[in-house]
């Protein structure tokens, strides 16, 4: 074994693949703007600075461990150069701190308080915030820009869309779209993944709660609103309890409070889903024809796809995604209350801000979804109203469709949909069955998985995939003939909705518990499979009876 001397204690070096990963296995915090291991490394921001026994700086990103090298994270110098580097971001930085959307939240502030800036030593050079609301998904500010580049390097690297750059050169440089467009007009999807990975408030994530508070208070107006799967294990802990515990019936009883009239799980959408999306599988592999079929519940992955690939738009499912398939459910139910009635949408996703806008969801003009609303800013609503969310006791969702299956809660971690699939389309019904299918390939947070299974003696090839630019080169890889394929799962975040950029931001340990956290939810529910839900079952022999393409599907291709 190889060590490196840490602050006077040695740190083994086990397969790191720079300083920076190791001081921190060793404990010690080391400040970053620009890092993410998931990312390549960009060595901008110079806060992970150390120093080694001879008195030279390195930056700990970019520079590999080397046996027997000695470095101090926290010298004299070390903390001189850091404040530094800070007052002069500081400098260039609207610091209108109690009104940003980020408070709270921002590395920048974070860093200011960690080392102590008292004062900035240096004149202001920022200029007006110069904001770009075009898009439903995000909203940027570029006089809050740290120039990190995580945002170019994240949209480029990881969903291959690379809709913002530097531009620029020395103190005029900044990200940008190309030629300055509006974000709304270029080919950016709405995952919002930027806004997650921006340590400042330069991007953040669309707030859309005012207007949604005066429809809470509005007497005349029934509120109705759905909570998603992945927002049970991504609201604990910021509110005070463990990243990854499924707080649903905390959530259920939070909205209350706040003056939600009814209130849902999109579980039981994504039951109905999962009967019309195992129906269209089934039917295409009969025939086989528009194989492989594409899942369709992230409208990030359509979006990209109507933008690259419209010639597969056939190919996708026409299953509107759980969250329209419910809507449209509730509001053909409520539909002849004497009230008006509003459809909520609580998301762990920025890009189904823009679902819910798109026109294939309107109904004379009308949405059926009118808001959606993040986790982030559901915990914003929940401070408002002083909840004390660890202390207030769970409560059941509401009836009328107050049942939702294991299957139809796991869609919010990639492979979940898949699972819930197979699971309606699996010949065997037992629960050793039921298990099997957890084995075949489609859990966990790997990018691309593959699985199998055999259907009526026909061997079905399943890949699951989240992240854009997994996807992308999923399909090349079908188009060159190397991979064949019946089904395809297509998320666009990196491990599915439960790290969409509406969550609050999880580390990879993080992700592991909201994963954990979501099978967990499945094995403790008594219903296992969609089909066997009682709810669904009443709305096919009810409210959907000649209504299941009008309420459920969708057509992409115009
Ligand atoms: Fe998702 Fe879905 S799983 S898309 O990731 O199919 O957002 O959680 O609500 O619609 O059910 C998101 C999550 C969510 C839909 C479902
Ligand atoms: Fe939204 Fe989920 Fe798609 Fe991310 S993976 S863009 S959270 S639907």
């Amino acid at each position: 074994t190889e060590f490196m001397i840490i602050d006077n204690l040695p740190v083994e070096i086990a397969g790191e693949k720079n300083i920076l990963d190791l001081i921190r296995k060793a404990g010690i915090e080391l400040p970053t703007f620009c890092y993410y291991s998931e990312l390549s490394v960009y060595g901008a921001c110079r806060m992970c600075v150390v120093e080694d026994n001879r008195g030279e700086i390195h930056a700990a990103c970019s520079t590999p461990p080397q046996a027997g090298m000695e470095v101090r994270t926290n010298t004299p110098r070390l903390r001189k150069y850091r404040k530094m580097i800070l007052e002069l971001l500081l400098s260039s930085h609207c610091r209108d701190c109690t009104t940003c959307e980020k408070n709270g939240r921002c590395k920048l502030q974070e860093l200011a308080q960690r080392f102590g800036i008292k004062q900035v030593r240096f004149g202001n050079t920022f200029g007006e915030a110069e904001l770009d609301t075009s898009s439903l998904c995000i909203v940027r500010d570029k006089s809050k820009c740290i120039l990190c580049g995580d945002c170019v390097r994240m949209c480029d690297e990881v969903q291959n869309i690379g809709a913002i750059d530097f531009a620029f050169r020395g103190s005029k440089m900044c990200v940008s779209t190309a030629f300055d467009a509006p974000i709304a007009t270029t080919n950016c999807v709405g995952c919002g993944q930027c806004a997650a990975v921006c340590p400042t408030g330069a991007i953040v994530v669309r707030n859309d709660t005012v207007k949604l508070w005066q429809d809470i208070s509005d007497k005349d107006t029934k509120v109705v609103v759905q909570i998603a799967p992945a927002v049970r294990v991504g609201i604990g802990q910021e509110l005070g309890l463990a990243d990854g515990e499924n707080v649903m019936g905390r959530i259920v009883a939070a909205l209350k409070r706040i003056g939600f009239d009814e209130v849902f799980d999109t579980s039981t959408g994504a039951d109905l889903t999962v009967l019309e999306e195992a129906g269209e599988f089934t039917a295409r592999l009969q025939k086989e024809e528009k194989l492989p079929l594409f899942t369709s519940c992230c409208p990030a992955w359509v979006r990209y796809a109507e933008l690259h690939y419209p010639q597969l738009m056939y190919k996708i499912s026409t299953c509107r995604s759980p969250m329209q398939m419910f809507a449209s459910v509730m509001k053909e139910h409520y539909g002849h209350s004497h009230r008006k009635v509003v459809v909520v949408a609580i998301m762990p996703c920025t890009a189904k801000k823009y679902e819910a806008a798109r026109d294939e969801f309107k109904k004379d003009g009308v949405p059926y979804v009118d808001y959606v609303i993040t986790t982030q800013e559901l915990i914003q609503m929940i401070r408002e109203a002083g909840i004390v969310f660890s202390e207030i006791e769970p409560e059941a969702v509401d009836m009328p469709f107050g049942a939702a299956s294991g299957a139809g809660v796991i869609f919010g971690v990639t492979g979940g949909v898949t699972e819930a699939v197979i699971r309606r389309i699996a010949d065997d019904k037992s629960v050793s069955a039921l298990r099997a299918i957890a084995f075949t390939g489609v859990r966990g947070l790997q990018g691309v998985k593959e699985a199998s299974i055999v259907l009526d003696g026909r061997e079905v090839r399943i890949a699951v995939v989240s992240g854009l630019k997994n996807a992308d080169s999923l399909i090349h890889k079908i188009r060159s003939g190397e991979k064949k394929y019946d089904f395809i799962e297509v998320m666009a975040c990196p491990g599915g909705c439960i790290c969409g950029a509406g969550q609050p931001v999880a580390g990879r340990e993080g992700r592991n518990k909201r994963s954990v956290g979501l099978y967990e939810a499945d094995r403790m529910s008594s219903i296992k499979r969609s089909e066997e839900n009682p709810i669904i079952m009443a709305l096919y022999d009810g409210l959907l009876k000649g209504n299941i393409h009008r309420l459920l599907h969708v057509d992409y291709v115009r």
